[in-house]
């Protein structure tokens, strides 16, 4: 059952292209109804807040304490009153039944065809995101956990030879867009909760069970595409390494003289005394300011709070196209190997 969108996604309200002050982009497809949803319930919140707040405060001045006046225990039977509850009540079944439902229903009850998926296998640890993909077989290998290792973080079995070419990725989760992405999410140790917020995608991950999760990353949303949408431009003045330590220069920053100083893809440094240094000579040489893009423009995250580290368990997400996401496979497919420690 589809909703009819009650705006266009253009236009929306709140929604943007970059990182900012509301929610962050949207590049799934099945994400725009669910911020629809979101906007719809905000702005219904705030005429609600709005109203009832208005309504208070008048009551608050129309019905204070007075020489004379004497408080009223019967219930005032007013119409307007009765009218608004019942229509706030008629609203509030229709976002449940009419948006919320449809929305959920519509994209939790129907799995993408096995024929069109990419399958990920997702072990949550702690502190870590592992990625499990079938390689070209398209075969996934068997895991054992007597067989888990620092280097093998899944036990995959090395007499299977369906794992052969099984490529385990460890916080970088690479994925083709205008693909079903469907992911089996497990963990080893404790509850964790698997977050893509550019995609809309949350779910909890408990050891024991298998939850599958699934959507697709719209089709040009590919990283590159969008680290150049991402550029941002930053006066030097008062520039900071911390702040700026995830992003890459978008062009060449050059001294007057034109030699380049910092190259366009460098970032600042790996410390923070580096960063600095390299601002300040930046800022001698006549540069006026930074233009800078987000090295990993997209992120899983978890959103379960897992333990003392939870804060760093990240994983970076890089979206191809099919092209690209294919010569990946290719290049990782070429065995796994374990080694013992
Ligand atoms: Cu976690």
């Amino acid at each position: 059952m589809g909703v009819r969108p009650l705006y266009r996604e253009r236009k929306r309200m709140l929604a943007q292209t970059t990182y900012g002050r509301w929610l962050p982009p949207q590049l799934s497809e099945h994400g725009g109804k669910i911020d629809q949803l979101i906007d719809v319930l905000h702005v219904f919140m705030a005429v609600l807040f709005i109203a009832w707040g208005i309504f208070f405060v008048y009551c608050l001045f129309r019905f204070r304490a007075k020489q004379g006046h004497a408080a009223r225990y019967e219930p005032v039977k007013g119409l307007i009153s009765k009218y608004a509850e019942i229509g706030v009540g008629v609203f509030e079944a229709f976002l449940l039944l009419g948006l919320s439902m449809p929305v959920w229903a519509d994209y939790k009850n129907k799995p993408p065809a096995e024929s069109e998926r990419l399958p990920v296998r997702v072990v949550a640890e702690q502190f870590q995101w592992n990625f499990h993909y079938a390689g070209k077989d398209g075969k996934f290998g068997s895991t054992d956990n007597s067989q888990i290792t620092a280097s093998n973080p899944i036990g995959l079995r090395s007499d299977d030879p369906a794992g052969a070419d099984d490529i385990v990725s460890v916080n970088e989760f690479h994925l083709p867009t205008g693909t079903p992405i469907y992911l089996r999410l497990t963990s080893k140790d404790v509850i964790h909760s698997f977050a893509i917020p550019t995609m809309r995608v949350k779910q909890d991950v408990i050891p024991g069970m298998e939850i599958p999760i699934w959507f697709t990353a719209k089709e040009g949303s590919e990283s590159e595409k969008l680290r150049e949408q991402m550029v941002q431009h930053f006066p030097i003045e008062g520039a900071n390494w911390y702040k700026l330590r995830h992003m890459i220069a978008s062009e060449d920053h050059k001294s007057s003289g034109g030699e380049v100083l910092l190259a366009k893809g460098a970032d600042l440094g790996d410390s923070f005394v580096k960063g600095k240094e390299l601002i300040e000579s930046l800022q001698k040489a006549g540069v006026a300011e930074l233009v800078m893009q987000p090295r990993h423009p997209l992120e899983v995250i978890c959103a379960q709070l897992c333990g003392n580290s939870h804060f760093k368990m990240k994983a970076t997400m890089v979206t191809h196209d099919a092209a690209g996401f294919n010569a990946w496979i290719e290049e990782k497919s070429k065995g796994v190997e374990f080694e013992d420690f």
